[in-house]
């Protein structure tokens, strides 16, 4: 019988595309199984990047956040494989680029990222934030009514 198949959202932050790591990136995606359905290149605004990273706006590090995420360009791309929410996530190593270099020296921030918040690359952390985030790039792959675009919240 066929396995499920997961799909989740992968998204190449301004650093990794200006440092040109797309290439090395989509290669280690590939070799590690996924499969890429969807591909974009954005410029995300200020208010874009407060959508998405909502949950964070009470940080400190919230303006800095906006300012990195809006400097170049962003690859935006949803990869689908068995179990590949948390797989993505094992790939991409821990947000501290500095931690990921030592304790995940194969991973991608270890590869391309900085430190804690440049940190080349992002992934979906649950099957919640993975639907909110690829309707959030990809309208047509809204399941109606689980993303709330205004409020930028889910609402199931
Ligand atoms: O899901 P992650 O990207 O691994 O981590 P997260 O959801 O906790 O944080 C989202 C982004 O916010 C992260 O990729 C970079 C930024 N960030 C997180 N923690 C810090 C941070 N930026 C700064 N300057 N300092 C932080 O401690």
């Amino acid at each position: 019988g066929s396995v499920e198949k997961e799909k989740t959202l992968a998204l190449i932050k301004p650093d990794g595309v200006s440092g040109n790591y797309t290439d090395g990136i989509k290669r280690m995606i590939l070799e590690s199984g996924f499969s890429i359905l969807r591909e974009t290149i954005v410029q995300l605004d200020e208010d874009k990047v407060a959508n998405f990273y909502a949950e964070h706006s009470s940080r400190t590090f919230f303006s800095s956040l906006i300012k990195y995420m809006t400097s170049g360009p962003v690859l935006v791309m949803v990869l689908e494989k068995e179990n590949a929410i948390a797989d993505w996530r094992g790939l991409i190593g821990p947000t501290d680029a500095r931690k990921a270099k030592i304790t995940h020296p194969h991973s991608v921030r270890a590869m391309c990222g900085l430190d804690s918040e440049q940190n080349c690359i992002h992934g979906s952390d649950s099957s919640l934030s993975a639907q909110r985030e690829m309707s959030f790039f990809f309208k047509e792959m809204s399941s109606g009514g689980g993303f709330d675009k205004d409020a930028g919240t889910c609402t199931q």
